[in-house]
């Protein structure tokens, strides 16, 4: 059976949650950190970051996005990502997009996890600013459609779901909600969604 290695609160691996669970496919969950030098995903992965994909034949994919394509293309069942060319580069930019602003998000708690005196105050609102560059950008793609992209429910909206539960576990003080209702109201009817619902991260 495929096993992932996930943690509670990384967003990517909340992405791959929520693929797996929507395209009905079956797996077993690994938690695990991947802070810890002891940590199986060290093995599934040398780059030592979740989430990592363990397949059936004992061979391992990473990173989110190699393992979103590879179950979107093993199961027809609720196609994430569209096969017509420009829809399918309009989805995965949205991707690009909200992965990298956990990205940046990421790399801002790290840095204030460093010992105060080390601490840049510089990198960290570099890395801030591009969080609320790109949280305006998805207000304004998104606008006031009914997903991400075109018709219907695509990894657009997962990615941009999983990005926006990133920032409220990271960011809390960023008040994404009030200056862009759309985007609350998209979070709002994405976090009914039971793959959403189980995945939800820890609160803060
Ligand atoms: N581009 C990667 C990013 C994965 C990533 O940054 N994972 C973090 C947790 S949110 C991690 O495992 N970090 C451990 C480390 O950097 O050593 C993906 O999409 O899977």
């Amino acid at each position: 059976m495929l096993k992932l290695y996930y943690s509670t609160t990384s967003p990517f691996a909340r992405k791959v949650r929520i693929a797996l669970e929507e395209k009905k496919i079956e797996y077993e969950l690994c938690e695990t950190s991947a802070w810890d030098d002891a940590s199986p995903v060290h093995a599934a992965n040398p780059l030592g970051k979740v989430p990592a994909l363990t397949l059936d034949d004992g061979t391992s994919i990473y990173d989110s996005r190699v393992i979103v394509e590879y179950i979107d293309d093993v199961s027809p069942v609720s196609r994430l990502v569209p096969e017509p060319v420009r829809q399918r580069i309009a989805v995965r930019k949205w991707e690009a997009l909200a992965d990298g602003a956990c990205d940046a998000l990421v790399l801002a708690t790290l840095e204030r996890k460093r010992p105060e005196a080390r601490q840049s105050p510089e990198w960290i609102a570099r890395q801030r600013h591009k969080v609320e560059a790109a949280v305006a950008e998805m207000a304004s793609e998104l606008g006031e459609r009914p997903w991400c992209n075109g018709e219907s429910y695509t990894l657009a909206d997962i990615a941009c779901g999983c990005a926006l539960g990133y920032i409220d576990l990271r960011a809390a003080d960023f008040d994404w909600r009030g200056r862009f209702p759309n985007l609350a109201r998209h979070a709002d009817k994405l976090g009914k969604r039971p793959a959403f619902a189980e995945s939800a991260p820890p609160k803060s």
